[in-house]
């Protein structure tokens, strides 16, 4: 946010509610040595609701560059989807490791 032109009067959090701007956050995946390859599809076309085809290019980009960016969502949207990629991870007895941050809105 750029400096706050009504500081003394407003606090950053009542300008951002004012203007009305929600937060955005990225959520990415991480790769590691374990997790199966058909098992990241499976969860990005399961949770993330991407097609095969775009889940096979996001994994096999995950598993080259180390870690990829699979979504932006509002906050809620973004920590239910980690959570619900996490637990299906940890139900499978994989080491995959999902997580989120605030990205530029
Ligand atoms: N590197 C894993 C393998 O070779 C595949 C993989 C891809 C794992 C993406 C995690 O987020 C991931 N089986």
């Amino acid at each position: 946010m750029p400096k706050n032109p009504y500081a003394g009067h407003f606090s950053d959090i009542e300008i951002q509610d004012a203007l009305d701007v929600p937060k955005l956050y990225g959520v990415k995946l991480h790769n590691d040595d374990y997790t199966p390859m058909d098992f990241v599809v499976r969860l990005l076309v399961t949770v993330f609701r991407k097609s095969e085809v775009d889940a096979a290019v996001l994994m096999l980009a995950v598993h080259e560059k180390g870690e990829s960016l699979v979504g932006v969502y509002s906050y809620d949207i973004a920590a239910t989807k980690v959570m619900q990629a996490q637990r299906m991870a940890d139900a499978a007895g994989f080491p995959l490791r999902i997580t989120m941050g605030e990205v530029a809105s």
